[in-house]
């Protein structure tokens, strides 16, 4: 992140007027917004010609005089709709990596009482942003959000030009190879956000870690007057709480009550209002608690097997990032028809409609941030990015009690750099939210005839161990599955974080052979890893790779794959391979 400029204008009522990038506002849609998104002009720029100093596109200039011309000039026709990827938008961009600048404009006559904060739901992969042709700030990171305070900078019209790009680059989260398509744009909602000159700028309400009894938290304020009297009421729990905030704005608070607890079969969700002097907001939040004891994890003290499925963010028909409540609502669906309580959100912060709609639904959640594979530890700048999207993902999440790990890494190779950044990143998570879990997916596991050992010096920092294996796929049996042992040395819960192989719909074939992408081979890795399922004593869950086909890249077979990824259950079309049903029996037995 980049550090934004300050500028003081002028002085409205008691506040500065000042653009700054501003700490995320906790429930965005809880507050009085204005959408931005539909169509944004937009003009695409491979080679970051408009940034130069020549005609920069941010300058937004009009012909004028007889002999002016401007290349670097939006033009109505040309346009994207925001949210959305830019590659399912426009053939020419379907692979294209590189800038596209965005233009809006709109007409806004704030209310001169009131704070304004302009606010980015992702931008991938990293954004300079402009408000009527002036520099506001930039971002970096492709799945969390951003907000810069504009009190004061709006005019009755008024444009905001974004310059995106998604170019990969070495030293940046994920790096410059992952298993997934890079889809460019400003991919969730832009909004105008408007509070009272002093609002409520975060809580964190939840049951205080291995309560039943007792709702704890904190509420904090921003604006001239941190010294509020704030409230805290919960009327179905009969809760009326005031107290006041310190100098710093924040007032913590323990209450007693005895809510229903959420769990997958009994989503209860409470309607939570914190309230200031001028300030209001509701949200619906959820009350749980989650632990871990020995090998077993436990939701509201009783042990629960998570029966998981991988999901990315994308819609495979459309071949598009997911992004609204029905995308979301599509998605979850597939993983209850498939009889699961527990979804692994890959490889990176999905939208908040997910995170929401899994409250709602009774889905428990793993929430992860980009550190796949290649990433360059060596490098400094890597911990503070890293760091960044943490921080953004659980300011935003913290409030959803569906999400109960945060899982700082997948499949990254122990080394001295690397164990180091890892460590300081889950000592962070844990500074920020003691009470979730820890996890990770590894691959870091050692081979010895028929056993299994888990051997990744990572397990050291984490609660549960996530652990990705494709024996039957990448790496053949080195016994037969059943008599395939596990050892876990750390003595933590397991789960089985990816395992799966590659089918083409409709494909039928060998099941003993990997080479023709056969329903039926896929089935069998299913069948044998049920098999080692069977006996590993500390197994907590599973999360098969993947709900449905995604779109890749780096996916070459010319026949089978043609850029996509068929390790889904489901085809890219949502149809069900012979895979879907072993895992379905298999979750239905474990009722
Ligand atoms: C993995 C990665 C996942 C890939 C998958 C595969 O281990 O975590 O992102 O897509 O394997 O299909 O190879």
């Amino acid at each position: 992140m980049k550090n934004i400029f300050s500028i003081t204008f002028f002085v409205v009522f008691s506040f500065t007027v000042k653009a700054q990038y501003a700490s995320l506002l906790a429930n965005v849609d809880g507050r009085e917004h204005t959408s931005l998104n539909g169509k944004w002009e937009i003009i695409i720029d491979p080679f970051n010609s408009g940034a130069g100093n020549w005609k920069p596109v941010w300058k937004d200039q009009k012909p004028s005089g007889k002999y002016d011309f401007y290349e670097y000039g939006f033009i109505a026709s040309v346009s994207l709709q925001v949210p959305g990827d830019w590659n399912h938008q426009k053939p020419e961009l379907t692979y294209y990596e590189g800038t596209v600048w965005y233009k809006k404009t709109f007409l806004h006559k704030p209310d001169k009482n009131k704070r304004t904060f302009l606010y980015f739901g992702a931008v991938n992969y990293t954004c300079d942003v402009y408000l009527n042709n002036k520099y506001l700030g930039s971002h970096e990171g492709g799945f969390t959000p951003f907000q810069f305070e504009i009190t004061g900078l709006l005019k009755d019209t008024n444009s905001v030009i974004v310059r995106v790009n998604n170019q990969r680059k070495g030293d940046e989260i994920p790096a410059l190879n992952y298993d997934w398509w890079n889809y460019g744009g400003i991919t969730r909602d832009v909004l105008l956000i408007e509070t009272p000159a002093d609002y409520i700028k975060d809580y964190n309400v939840q049951l205080a870690k291995s309560s039943f009894d007792t709702i704890s938290g904190w509420v904090e304020v921003g604006g001239n007057d941190l010294s509020e009297t704030v409230s805290i009421n919960i009327p179905k729990l009969s809760l009326h709480y005031k107290t006041t905030t310190n100098s710093d704005g924040k007032a913590y608070f323990r209450l007693s009550s005895n809510p229903t607890l959420w769990s997958p079969s009994d989503p209860e969700l409470y309607d939570v209002i914190i309230s200031s002097l001028s300030d209001t907001v509701h949200e619906m939040i959820g009350f749980r608690t989650i632990q871990v004891k020995g090998t077993e994890i436990l939701l509201n003290g009783k042990p629960v097997f998570l029966k998981g499925i991988n999901i990315h963010e994308e819609i495979p028909q459309e071949k598009r990032r997911a992004y609204s409540e029905a995308d979301a609502e599509m998605l979850l669906k597939w993983a209850k028809d498939l009889g699961c309580n527990f979804v692994r959100l890959t490889h990176y912060p999905h939208n908040e409609n997910m995170i929401r709609l899994a409250d709602k639904w009774g889905i428990i959640l793993w929430e992860e941030v980009p550190i796949w594979q290649n990433i360059e530890f060596s490098n400094p700048q890597i911990l503070n990015k890293a760091d960044t999207m943490l921080k953004e993902m659980i300011t935003r999440d913290k409030n959803r009690c569906s999400v109960i790990m945060w899982s700082v890494s997948n499949e990254t190779t122990p080394s001295v750099d690397r164990n180091q950044t890892l460590a300081s990143m889950a000592k962070y998570v844990r500074s920020l939210d003691s009470t979730r879990l820890l996890t990770s997916a590894i691959n870091h596991v050692r081979y010895n005839g028929n056993e299994i050992t888990i051997d990744d010096p990572l397990c050291n920092s984490l609660d549960v161990v996530g652990v990705n294996e494709y024996l039957g796929w990448y790496s053949s049996w080195p016994a037969k599955p059943e008599d395939m042992v596990w050892k876990n040395p750390y003595n933590k819960p397991l789960i089985m974080s990816e395992f799966g192989a590659e089918a083409q719909y409709g494909e039928h074939g060998s099941a003993d052979s990997n080479c023709c992408w056969s329903e039926e081979r896929q089935a069998q890795v299913y069948k044998e890893q049920l098999k080692m399922f069977k006996n590993i004593p500390f197994l907590r869950g599973t999360s098969p790779w993947i709900l449905a086909d995604f779109r890749s890249e780096s996916r070459l077979n010319p026949v089978y794959q043609q850029g996509w990824n068929r390790k889904g259950l489901l085809s890219n079309k949502g149809q069900k391979k012979k895979a879907w049903d072993i895992m379905h029996n298999y979750y239905q037995q474990l009722k």
